[in-house]
């Protein structure tokens, strides 16, 4: 039980919003929460029952393709039978009413797109579920894949043995390597899902994007033009549903500061950790997403 936001609050939030022109997004798992998929790190969230080492990096999948790709398998199950929640549907139309708010989504589950958050204005840095690509960078193969099941071989439910991290192992699914998806470009690799596993690095296009915005312009020729002018004003940034523990996204918080953004957290918790940290000006819904933000953006 939250306390309902002040009227006074929400009076204050919504002429800022109004009058804001460059607003910055960073959407995290807790704005998907309220349409069913697990955040990563809060109550209930995948890496506190499954090893994010066992399962999102690139090591991880040369140990065991098997148990990664049933991890993601059951998870593009999850997704494609959520539904976008109604603060997706407020985000989405918060950018449409404004043609200079970016969206950095951490979220892979393509909930915003399905709830017509216009797609040139929303950078998803941590890829797609939905999403497959050649587990050689060097083949460069990547495409939109939405086959659920992945291979007729791989059931949809929950990955078996996973939950107790240290027993975990695909060694009882009785799918072999050789199932699993191929790369149709190179014919050597496997086929892996498109998102960002830790230590690798985002989307080299998504992340300059993001970049240039930051730096007041919009496309490759503004960069220059922009590096010399204090044309990079941000009006307000929103942080929705993250934890902001991980890098590069949580940076953007403090880049928004520094140009001038006052900032508005929507979250069950109030963060007391880190680059989160709220200051005095910003706004701190407390809550469940899906009310509050269609509620602070109305
Ligand atoms: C609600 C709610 C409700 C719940 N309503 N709110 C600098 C410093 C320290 C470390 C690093 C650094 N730079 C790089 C690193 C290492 C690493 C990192 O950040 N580690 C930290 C954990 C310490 N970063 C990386 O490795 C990144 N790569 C990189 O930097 O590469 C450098 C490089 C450059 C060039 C070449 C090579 C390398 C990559 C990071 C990739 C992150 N990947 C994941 C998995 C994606 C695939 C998958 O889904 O399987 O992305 S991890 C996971 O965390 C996922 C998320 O997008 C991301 C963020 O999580 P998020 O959204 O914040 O979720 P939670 O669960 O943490 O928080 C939920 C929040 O919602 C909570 O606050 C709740 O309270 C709240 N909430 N219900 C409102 N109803």
């Amino acid at each position: 039980n939250y306390d309902r936001p002040s009227a006074e609050m929400l009076a204050s939030f919504t002429a800022h919003v109004r009058s804001s022109k460059r607003i910055l997004v960073l959407i995290g798992a807790g704005l998907s929460a309220s349409s069913g998929i697990p955040t990563y790190r809060s109550a209930g969230g995948f890496w506190r029952t499954f090893s994010d080492q066992q399962l999102a990096t690139k090591s991880a999948f040369e140990d065991d393709p098997i148990l990664v790709w049933q991890f993601y398998n059951y998870r593009r199950q999850q997704a494609k039978a959520a539904l976008p929640n109604p603060a997706h549907h407020a985000l989405a139309k918060l950018a449409k009413k404004k043609p200079g708010l970016l969206s950095v989504n951490q979220n892979v589950d393509e909930l915003c797109q399905r709830a017509g958050h216009p797609v040139e204005q929303i950078m998803n840095i941590h890829g797609s579920l939905f999403r497959v690509k050649c587990f050689d960078d060097a083949c460069g193969f990547e495409e939109d894949n939405h086959d659920i099941p992945i291979i007729p071989q791989l059931p949809v439910t929950e990955p078996p043995g996973v939950l107790d991290s240290a027993d975990a192992s695909s060694a009882t699914s009785g799918v072999r390597v050789d199932e699993l998806p191929h790369c149709p470009k190179c014919r050597v690799n496997l086929l892996r899902p498109a998102t960002v596993w830790f230590g690798e690095g985002l989307p080299e296009a998504k992340v300059n994007h993001v970049n240039r915005w930051l730096c007041g312009g919009n496309s490759e020729a503004s960069i220059d033009a922009n590096s010399a002018v204090e044309d990079n004003q941000v009006d307000l940034m929103l942080v929705i549903g993250t934890s902001a523990m991980v890098w590069p996204a949580a940076g953007y918080i403090g880049r928004a500061r520094k140009a001038g953004a006052r900032v508005a957290f929507f979250n069950m918790e109030a963060r007391s950790a880190g680059v989160a940290r709220p200051e005095e000006g910003d706004w701190m819904f407390l809550g469940d997403a899906a009310e509050l933000v269609p509620e602070a953006l109305k």
